[in-house]
């Protein structure tokens, strides 16, 4: 398809104006077809950007491997540019939009040089589903193209959809090195120095500008930058929720069906949950998403979620046949890698994948390398934030409704994070507004050095849309809150907080976690359908000791331990909340959640003994 091919007069303008600012060499409009998938990838393959893989072992696969300052997202570097800096709020970074556009546009000037332009017309959800929005990205990258083909429904029916003047989010990517005369990247990963990386959004023009970064979310712009936090703008606009959710459907014993969604900070296993096995006989979970769910109100007066992706961005490194079989399977053909390691054979391998590396590796930066478990301190063969781009179609347990456009109607939202101590096993709100309460006191513990933070200490992650919030928290809380007046209580959704991670004063995993989690979802299940044994406690809903069946390993004292109200864990919780977390968003706090917070420290605070479930 040529330029000329456009239909949509804007688009068409749009893309002639920025061609040149750019200075590309060509321009390509994607089309979506696998013709042009395979083309793209054997450009890259022949100009030493990519690798591809063992026909045999992973058939369709490829490899790619980053500049090692281009590995994850930045979110230092990661904007929102709202007209009025209070609108983004204090837990994103702002930069004046009119300042930050002029940087831009001075940063895009020639950045295409030697290089094509690609024009990505894409759908996040179905396309032409009425929850469906449509966004088209500018890039430099064909790797961006190719994932993007794999993560979202690229191509002409994209275009047919829009026609020749419809609506959508305009995307610019540029990964920040345009190409002198006859210089060529001689199969390096290109992108520009940290300190010129930018990952911009416009909440008020719903424009979405990255640079700088060839990289996952900051550069596959229908993930992060459109579904969750431009959608999130929308979302507040139009009256639903753009969320950081995965989707399930679980199937009980006698065929009766319940949809979950669950909203866990980043590194809490979100995929591994959507594609769990269950261990207890007779049950089932399907997935319908891994990582972002849209909610809207069915005309039923239900919250309906659709998965708006199409792929998993999936990463590599503890995905084994122990914790997820699945993403095994569906990351076994068709897929892209990047930054995993590479064996004699031309297959991947990964810390944690379940087997000792066969034989000398290639890490990700291209260097040899043999394991040796003997030193501690040998650096990882696969990148920590190495990553699997494949089809969610290819998935084993994706349901059969995943693409349905109404979506699936939402009987409970589970929040959970990293918790060693204080949160139990799973506990549920009792209303709505309690639910959004616990939304906002998400908190992860914090695993590796990173963002300045210490290794231990728990981060608030809010609705774990911490870092994907397209503008201010507390008017999000607001949202949250406004959305549950929307319909009657018996209609909403039932809140769950989950908690996968405790551990011993030792260091000891107290819950097996995994496909045993599959207890907690019955519970959940049952809690849903009204025939779970529960107790009501200080902190909300709880099963009664018995409720759920203990698996292999787990004694009575640990599930107890699993189940209790924890009354001076709690009271510190209730403080760090009221000291640190709360006061960040100042008058923009609803007054609900404050007084959740107060009624749960009374409740703390009654509690006859701090033992019980009184
Ligand atoms: O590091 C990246 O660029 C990807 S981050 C990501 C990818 C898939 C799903 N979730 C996330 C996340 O950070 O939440
Ligand atoms: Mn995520």
């Amino acid at each position: 398809m040529k330029l000329q091919d456009l239909k949509h007069s804007k688009l068409r303008k749009w893309v002639e104006d920025f061609a040149a600012l750019a200075k590309p060499e060509a321009i390509v409009i994607c089309d979506g077809s696998a013709a042009q998938y395979k083309q793209l990838m054997e450009e890259m393959i022949a100009s030493g950007l990519a690798m591809e893989l063992n026909r045999d072992k992973k058939p369709g696969c490829v490899a790619f491997f980053s500049d090692p300052s281009d590995v994850a997202r930045v979110e230092n570097r990661t904007y929102i540019a709202s007209v009025k800096e209070e609108d983004a709020g204090p837990t994103n970074n702002w930069i004046d939009p009119t300042e930050l556009k002029k940087t831009l546009t001075g940063l895009y000037d020639g950045s295409m040089k030697g290089r094509t332009l690609y024009v990505i017309p894409f759908s996040m959800g179905p396309v032409g589903s009425d929850i469906a929005k449509i966004g088209v990205e500018i890039t430099d990258s064909a790797y961006v193209v190719t994932n993007m083909m794999i993560m979202t429904r690229v191509g002409k029916k994209v275009l047919e959809v829009l026609g020749t003047d419809g609506y959508f989010v305009p995307c610019f990517h540029s990964v920040g090195k345009p190409l002198a005369e006859g210089e060529s990247d001689h199969g390096k990963w290109p992108c520009a120095p940290l300190d010129k990386k930018y990952i911009a959004h416009f909440p008020e023009t719903r424009e979405i500008w990255s640079y700088g970064s060839g990289y996952g979310g900051n550069a596959l712009l229908g993930k992060k930058c459109l579904a969750l936090r431009i959608a999130s703008v929308i979302a507040r606009d139009e009256g639903w929720l753009a969320e950081h959710m995965l989707i399930l459907k679980i199937t009980n014993p006698k065929g009766v069906v319940k949809y979950v969604s669950a909203a866990f900070p980043s590194a809490c296993g979100k995929t591994n949950l959507a594609m769990l096995i269950p261990t207890i006989p007779g049950w089932k979970v399907e997935t319908i998403g891994d990582d972002i769910a849209w909610m809207k109100f069915g005309k039923d007066g239900r919250l309906y979620a659709i998965n708006p992706e199409a792929g998993f961005f999936g990463v590599a490194p503890g995905t084994s046949e122990d914790s997820n079989p699945n993403a095994l399977i569906a990351a076994s053909k068709n897929t892209i890698f990047t930054n995993v390691a590479i064996t004699e054979d031309k297959d991947v391998w990964w810390e944690g994948i379940g087997h000792d590396a066969p034989g000398k590796l290639i890490d990700w930066n291209g260097n040899d390398w043999v394991q040796n478990k003997a030193d501690k301190s040998q650096k990882p063969a696969a990148h920590p934030n190495a990553r699997f781009t494949a089809p969610a179609s290819q998935c084993p347990s994706i349901a059969a409704e995943w693409e349905d456009p109404k979506g699936v109607p939402i009987d409970a939202i589970l929040f959970g994070g990293r918790r060693p101590r204080t949160i139990p096993l799973v506990h549920q709100a009792r209303d709505w507004n309690h639910g959004v309460f616990l939304g906002s006191i998400v908190g992860s513990e914090i695993t590796a050095a990173a963002l300045d933070l210490k290794v231990g200490t728990i981060r608030r992650d809010p609705f774990a849309m911490l870092p994907f919030c397209g503008y201010h928290m507390g008017e999000y809380f607001k949202h949250w809150i406004k959305i549950g007046t929307r319909t009657t209580a018996d209609k909403l959704p039932k809140v769950f907080y989950v908690n996968w991670f405790r551990k011993t004063d030792e260091g000891k995993w107290l819950w097996p976690g995994y496909g045993e989690n599959s207890r907690v979802l019955k519970w959940v299940f049952e809690r849903c359908e009204g025939s779970a044994k529960f107790v009501e406690t200080p902190i909300g809903i709880m099963p009664t000791i018995d409720a759920i069946d203990r698996p292999e390993g787990v004694s009575e004292k640990d599930m107890a331990e699993l189940l209790k109200v924890d009354r001076e864990g709690w009271l510190k919780e209730v403080e760090d909340v009221r000291t640190n977390h709360y006061p960040k968003f100042g008058k923009h706090l609803p007054k609900e959640l404050m007084a959740m917070l107060d009624e749960l420290e009374s409740n703390l605070k009654d509690c006859c003994c701090g033992k019980c479930k009184c």
